[in-house]
Parts: C-alpha cells; sequence; structure tokens
C-alpha cells in the first residue's frame, strides 16, 4: 500500500514509517520540523540525540534497503501539500501532523493560536487534498482520550446511543477537554465527521492515551535509528517524565493528589493499532472510532511502579506530590471501553516490571545529558 505518514519526524510518526517500511508497504514521510522548532524555541531537547529525517532515512536505507519518500515543507501550505498528494497518490494517509503537547497550548496566546491554527489548518488540508486527488483514500487520524475529559459515566468507543423522549439516535459521544490541544483534537473530529458525511470519506480516528517507551522493533537495527525522547513538562508524557526523574535523582513530580486516571500505552501498540487500522480500513462513508490504549493507571500508580522498578536497579526514587498546575479532575471515575483494537487482533505489550526496567536503562545509559532544570515548569492551566 502506498502510505503517506504526515508529521513522520515525530515520537510516533517517525517509529510508523520504519514500521510500515518493514512490512512491505510505499511510505512517504512529510514535516516541517515544527515539534523540534518549538523545542528548540522553548530550550528543552530529546534525551537522547535524534538524526534529521534525511539522515535516519539513509540509515534506514543501509540496514534493510529500503526507500522512504521524504518531503519537508508545511503541510498548512496548499501548494506543498497539493503536490505531494498529486504525486504520491496515497492509498492511505496518516495523519499525525500536530502540535501535540497539551501543556504548549496553555502557554500563552500565541501558542494557543498556533496550535489552533495548525492543527486544524493541516486536517482541513488534508481533508481537501484527499477529495481533490485521492478521494478513496483511507484517512488514519490520530486524536487523543482527552477529547472525552472525564465524565462520570462510561467511555464508549466514540459514539453514544441516546434515548430522548422517546426516540433514539446514534451521536458522537459527548466530548470535554481538559486543554487547548485536546479540544482542537475535538475540532478535528467534527471536521472529519462533517465531511465523512458530505463526501464519504473514509476515516478511522484513533482516540489514543498517553503513550510511553522508546524501543520498536525496528529501532534495534540501529541506536541511530530512535525516536525523540522528551522529558520536559511541555513536550514529555508523565511515565517517561517520572523514569527520567527518578534517574535523575528528581522527586517524581505527582500533580495535586494523583488520582488523575487515563489509558495508556506502550509505543509499539501505537505502530500495531495504526498498522491494524491500516489493514482493515474504514468504509466509504464511515467515520471509524477506536480507543486507543491498552491499560488504566492513577498518576499515584504510575509513580509507584516507577518507585518499585527503580528499587530493582538500586535506585532510591522519591515521590512528591506537588501542587497541580493544571486544571483537572484529581479524583474521577474512569471506564473507558476499547474492545475495537483487540477485536482487530491487537496483543498488548503491557507495562511489565521489564519493559519499565528496559526504559530506565536506556535513560541510565543517557543520563549524563538530562538538564535537570528542564524537567518542571508549571505551565499554568487558569
Ligand atoms: N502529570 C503529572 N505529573 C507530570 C506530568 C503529568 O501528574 O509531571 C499528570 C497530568 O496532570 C495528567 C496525566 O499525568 O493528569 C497525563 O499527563 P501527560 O502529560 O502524560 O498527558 P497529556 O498532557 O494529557 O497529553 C499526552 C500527549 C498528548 C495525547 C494525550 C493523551 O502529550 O499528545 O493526546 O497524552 S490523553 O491524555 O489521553 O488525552
Amino acid at each position: 500500500m502506498r502510505v503517506l505518514i504526515l508529521g513522520g519526524d515525530g515520537y510516533l510518526g517517525w517509529p510508523t514509517a520504519m514500521h510500515l517500511s518493514a512490512q512491505g508497504h510505499e511510505v512517504a514521510v512529510a514535516d516541517n520540523y515544527l515539534r523540534r522548532n518549538l523545542m528548540r524555541e522553548e530550550d528543552v531537547e530529546s534525551l537522547s540525540p535524534c538524526l534529521n529525517l534525511n539522515e535516519r532515512i539513509r540509515l534506514w536505507k543501509e540496514h534493510t534497503g529500503k526507500e522512504i519518500v521524504i518531503c519537508i515543507g508545511d503541510l498548512n501550505h496548499w501548494d506543498f501539500i497539493a503536490r505531494i498528494f498529486k504525486e504520491f497518490q496515497p492509498e492511505a494517509i496518516i495523519h499525525y501532523a500536530e502540535q501535540p503537547s497539551a501543556p504548549y497550548s496553555m502557554l500563552r496566546r500565541e501558542a494557543a493560536t498556533l496550535t489552533i491554527n495548525n492543527n486544524l489548518g493541516v486536517t482541513a488540508n488534508v481533508i481537501f487534498a484527499v477529495r481533490e486527488f485521492c478521494p478513496d483514500a483511507h484517512i488514519v487520524k490520530l486524536g487523543t482520550m482527552g477529547e472525552y475529559g472525564t465524565p462520570n459515566i462510561d467511555i464508549e468507543e466514540g459514539w453514544i446511543d441516546i434515548e430522548h423522549k422517546g426516540r433514539k439516535e446514534k451521536f458522537l459521544y459527548p466530548r470535554q477537554a481538559g486543554s487547548l490541544y485536546h479540544t482542537t483534537k475535538i475540532m478535528d473530529t467534527d471536521l472529519l465527521w462533517y465531511y465523512v458525511r458530505m463526501w464519504d470519506l473514509r476515516v478511522t480516528d484513533l482516540m489514543q492515551g498517553p503513550v510511553y517507551g522508546i524501543f520498536t522493533g525496528e529501532s534495534e537495527v540501529d541506536a541511530s535509528l530512535l525516536t525523540l525522547f522528551s522529558y520536559d513538562e511541555l513536550f514529555g508524557t508523565v511515565l517517561n517524565r517520572f523514569i527520567v526523574q527518578a534517574v535523575a535523582g528528581y522527586p517524581l513530580t505527582v500533580y495535586g493528589k494523583g488520582g488523575q486516571t487515563r489509558g495508556y500505552l506502550n509505543i509499539k501498540d501505537t505502530l500495531n493499532c495504526v498498522r491494524l487500522s491500516l489493514e482493515n480500513p474504514a468504509r466509504n462513508g464511515e467515520l471509524r472510532i477506536f480507543n486507543q490504549f491498552t491499560e488504566t493507571f492513577s498518576v499515584n500508580e504510575l509513580a509507584g511502579k516507577v518507585q518499585s522498578a527503580g528499587k530493582q536497579l538500586g535506585i532510591d526514587v522519591e515521590i512528591k506530590n506537588i501542587e497541580n498546575p493544571r486544571k483537572e479532575l484529581e479524583e474521577h471515575y474512569y471506564n473507558p471501553q476499547h474492545t475495537g483494537l483487540l477485536d482487530l487482533g491487537l496483543s498488548p505489550n503491557l507495562l511489565t516490571d521489564t519493559a519499565l526496567g528496559q526504559m530506565m536503562e536506556f535513560v541510565l545509559r543517557h543520563r549524563a545529558n538530562i538538564a535537570q532544570h528542564k524537567i518542571f515548569r508549571g505551565t499554568k492551566w487558569a
């Protein structure tokens, strides 16, 4: 299959490119290095060095003999995206090309408008490009579990049947996000749903929880093929951050009471879920939604797991409940359904002591790169 990966330089984009290329798909990646540029502007780095896309693609070819097509440019620019679609004629598009950080979107007005303009602008351009150049292509869009928020009822997989005054209808499950970033993802879903209804597009929207990890099967060929690993407050997800904090001797930053519960998954399963979605595409006129995570944990549970993994390696890990810079429920009901991807054959990589230990050993190898003052910044929600 010809697969176009938008945001192919990112934490998930690059491992997805290698994974699909290894599976024999014809892969093209597009990126404008937005994430790297924002990281540079905000003075934060990946824990392990990360080669640019051209260099990684060259290395991938040396090791596997497989080509990945590269397109550097801004997908918000119609001429750029139109040229890629016209030349590559994708059969599937994986859309990761978004400003991915909730705290970044809450930093200041400019960061908020960048998030809105980039995320919605690229989604709109993808929709128009599919309509014009490849109307039968399958769009696989990375959404987020954060679209649902933390309602006091079970979270269904994208849709809910509502009975009102004796009549029934199926609606998108109510969405109420906890950050501006997450709100742009809701708007993406609405845009896609509108054009699925108007133009019979085929779309899979993946409601993904926070991802952790660094290793994917393909990166084992050469450590220089590893993806970014952020541990700063803006771009690092909580478990990756906690592991770095543990190694650095920095008390784990549990926000507030630490009862915030989310659905987590190993980066390996992000790749598996995306591949399964590609192999089993949505139908024309269908907006298919999967809740993409494998296990739920509270922040306190994650901190406890990191503390015991540290003990195994002789590291004494301190946990500290600090004032929550975010505005979110710190104790709440959380029961999201997630059977769609399991039904397609997902076999989860769970958060075992071995998985935690491997991550900790990776961080120990790079501990000299940890800049403690970049770990916490206290970006406030309100
Ligand atoms: N948290 C802490 N301490 C920290 C960092 C985070 O207690 O040092 C808490 C947060 O307050 C939150 C939870 O841990 O309750 C998860 O935070 P996170 O930073 O790992 O995740 P989040 O900001 O929600 O965003 C991440 C990704 C985003 C993705 C989302 C999935 O950056 O791209 O969409 O996870 S979800 O959270 O399900 O919406």
